[in-house]
């Protein structure tokens, strides 16, 4: 295990409810066959999948053991300084030493978590994924399948074309519609689900959200424009959400709602900078 300071450095229920999809490495069979078709002899690992943990010791365990375990898979766990039993319960799972478990120093944040993880990451593919039991791990393949088949370089997942068995509080789905209106209005997204934490993203992009300067939640919504005004394709695919079942959302909403607006505006200012250099380009071409 690695500790961490990257302030210093530069998400089924475990009831019966939540073992309604995958759980056997049968289940997985499809996925696996599928990335050996994209194996070559100097690489073994395809696929990393990234888990940002922040006190989630009631749901973390059968997380891990619902995931894909494979030569091709690996699997990073981000602790972001628990103050509960997560850590132990990770040490509950067989074969956990395979897995790459990175502890921070101090709590940072959701999206530093994530760029911490992509630090650590070799597959190809990197998917991100929650680990609060909401989101369901015989997913990940929906969301590599088209990164993997050269038809998107990030993917998000989306609950409005998969499924949700999920009470969604009013305040979430109004944030999120006025999210969606902007990201069309201002930059041509159409994102519905747009701060869904379950992704995936070819390893091309790890650079550019190395950048991001919003390490908490906002960092689902940079990543979004990051993405966009550097012209990679973003595509929505359908997964499956779950109602948390233990432990507490750790999103406050009022921060977050600052930030994303920080980030939109940010980037907006960005975008127009961009369109300028391309103008200005466009004219010294046309008169020289
Ligand atoms: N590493 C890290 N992970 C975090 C932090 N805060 C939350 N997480 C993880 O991020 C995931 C999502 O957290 P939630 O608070 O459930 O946020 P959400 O699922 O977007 O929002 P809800 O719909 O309200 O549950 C979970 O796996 C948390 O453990 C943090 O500060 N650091
Ligand atoms: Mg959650």
């Amino acid at each position: 295990m690695k500790l961490l300071n990257r302030v210093n450095l530069n998400k089924e229920t475990i009831n019966g409810t939540r073992l309604k999809s995958s759980r056997i490495a049968s289940d997985f069979q499809e996925m696996y066959e599928y990335l050996k078709k994209h194996q070559n002899a100097k690489k073994s690992v395809l696929l990393s999948i990234i888990l940002p943990l922040y006190n989630e010791e009631k749901t973390i365990r059968s997380i891990l053991e619902d995931l894909p375990r494979n030569q091709s898979v690996e699997i990073i766990i981000i602790d972001d300084h628990s103050s509960d039993n997560s850590l132990n319960e990770i040490r509950k799972v067989e074969g956990y030493d395979k897995f790459k478990i990175i502890r921070h120093l101090t709590n940072s944040g959701y999206g530093n978590a994530i760029i911490t993880g992509m630090q650590y990451a070799t597959g190809d593919v990197i998917v991100s994924m929650d680990t609060d039991g909401q989101h369901s791990p015989s997913d990940i393949f929906n969301l590599i399948k088209p990164i993997f088949d050269g038809k998107a370089d990030y993917t998000i997942g989306s609950r409005y074309l998969g499924s949700y068995h999920y009470h969604l509080p009013i305040s979430t789905r109004l944030g999120e519609v006025l999210i969606e209106k902007f990201l069309h209005f201002f930059f041509g997204i159409k994102i519905m689900n747009n701060q869904n934490g379950f992704r995936a993203f070819d390893k091309k992009l790890i650079p550019l959200f190395n950048e991001a300067k919003f390490l908490g939640y906002a960092f689902c919504t940079e990543q979004i424009l990051q993405a966009k005004l550097s012209e990679y394709r973003i595509l929505e695919c359908p997964i499956k959400l779950y109602n948390r079942e233990y432990g507490y959302s750790k999103i406050i909403l009022r921060k977050l709602t600052l930030n994303i607006f920080a980030c939109l505006l940010i980037y907006y200012l960005k975008k127009f900078y961009l369109n300028l250099l391309k103008k200005r380009k466009t004219i010294k071409g046309f008169l020289w």
